[in-house]
């Protein structure tokens, strides 16, 4: 069984997704992701310039050799381009071994550990009334874990609060926006101030417990916008209320850093979504400095790269927490389930849902019920892209927003 062909199809159904479909000699199609959010198209070009031509002719059943030959082959290792468009092959041949086989993936990665994922939804609001009705559409929607962010007094649109929902509102946000100066597409900019989001974030997670129990996960990222020793203040300060876990407290290349947080504090402690190999983690866990690893499936390498991190994880007791944003398209969910429900040391699925529009171009057949994710039973991923609809949207430049503090400099976003 052959790749007989490749192509990389970029469409924007709400927002930006870069879709490999390898094709075998046999006639069997697989897809892969390669969405790395605001940077699209380098990875398109990537995969388009110099990852096709080595692929076509090549056996299809070989995924390790092929990840190893794409991976060492290239001399030029790691980094978010290369291992995105590196993943995106890895998925797409898992896609076509396991419907070859006719089996669900995560049949070929153990079978089910478990009956679902639990999943965590993003509750947020730019006041404490605002979050707390959106907590509440996401417990009618079946959510039992939940992300909580919210406005600072004094600053205007903060990172992952979405618009203000009322009861029975679609959640609706998504992170790459963009303001068009001249005809150009330029991040939009927000303002940052560290010491008003200390003082009251606290108050939130008070605020919260109190009107819904003690009982309910509760999840809060930081987006690495604090130093060592503000992280650690922000770790303590959350003791009380019990977190699910606080993610990405510092900037994600500073290793050490987390031993300061560490020493403080026992609130759990998840990072990785922007790091893109095993190595990325290999002090934070071999120290113990983590509780979960953050990684999605097309940001690290694929399935063969990112079950090789979970194992490795594993022997140390910290286990997964996978990105599951709208920006991982839902050929790179999918994935994500599958190792969700196969592998033993499984912690929790982030799950933002995608828009009715994106689901037009992506048909999927997994399901979310009781809050718990299953990636479905039909051979493969169980995602089929519509090629027709695909083409109806067009690419739009987004980015991420840029984060300015106070006074003007350009801070962590
Ligand atoms: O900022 O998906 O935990 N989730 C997040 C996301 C990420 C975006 C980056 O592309 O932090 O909102
Ligand atoms: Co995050």
């Amino acid at each position: 069984m052959r790749i007989e062909s490749a192509e990389v199809i970029v469409t924007s159904p709400g927002r930006n997704f870069v879709t490999l479909k390898l094709t075998t000699s046999d006639g069997i199609t697989g897809l892969g992701d390669a969405t790395v959010n605001g940077r699209e198209l380098a990875v398109a070009s990537y995969l388009t310039e110099h990852v096709v031509p080595l692929l076509l002719g090549r056996d299809a059943a070989n995924i390790e050799d092929t990840w190893q030959y794409l991976y060492r082959g290239a001399y030029w290792r790691r980094g978010p381009v290369t291992m995105a468009a590196i993943a995106a092959v890895d998925v797409a041949l898992w896609d076509i071994k396991a419907k070859a086989a006719g089996m669900p993936l995560y049949q070929l990665l153990g079978g089910a550990s478990r009956r679902g994922a639990l999943a965590y939804g993003h509750a947020s609001g730019s006041t404490v009334e605002a979050l707390f009705d959106s907590i509440r559409n996401h417990l009618d929607l079946g959510f039992r874990a939940i992300r909580v962010q919210t406005g600072v007094p004094g600053l205007g649109q903060v990172y992952g609060v979405a618009t203000d929902q009322r009861p029975g509102e679609r959640y609706d946000y998504e992170p790459a926006r963009r303001s068009v100066a001249d005809g150009r597409s330029l991040p939009v900019e927000e303002t940052w101030d560290t010491a008003a989001y200390l003082r009251h974030i606290p108050t939130v997670f008070e605020a919260v417990r109190n009107e819904f129990g003690p009982d309910l996960p509760l999840l809060h990222d930081g987006h690495h916008r604090m130093t060592p020793i503000e992280a650690a203040r922000l770790a303590k300060d959350l003791e009380p209320y019990r977190l699910f876990w606080l993610e990405d407290a510092t900037p994600g290349e500073d290793q050490t850093a987390l031993r300061l947080i560490r020493r403080h504090s026992t609130t759990p402690l998840a990072i990785g979504e922007v790091f893109n190999t095993a190595f990325d983690y290999q002090t934070l866990i071999t120290e113990r400095l983590i509780d979960y690893v953050r990684s999605a499936v097309p940001h690290t390498g694929g399935i063969t790269h990112l079950k090789r991190l979970v194992e490795f994880a594993g022997l140390y007791g910290v286990r997964t927490g996978f990105h599951g944003p709208t920006d991982v398209s839902p050929v790179g969910m999918a994935a994500a389930l599958h190792l969700d429900i196969a592998v033993h040391n499984f912690g929790i699925q982030e799950y933002m849902q995608h828009s009715a529009t994106t689901l037009e171009v992506f048909r999927t057949s997994y399901t979310f019920a009781d809050g718990l994710l299953h990636p479905g039973d039909n051979p493969g991923l169980g995602v089929d892209l519509d090629e027709e609809a695909a083409a109806r949207f067009e690419y739009i430049p987004a980015y991420l927003p840029v984060n300015r503090r106070l006074d003007g400099t350009v801070h962590d976003w």
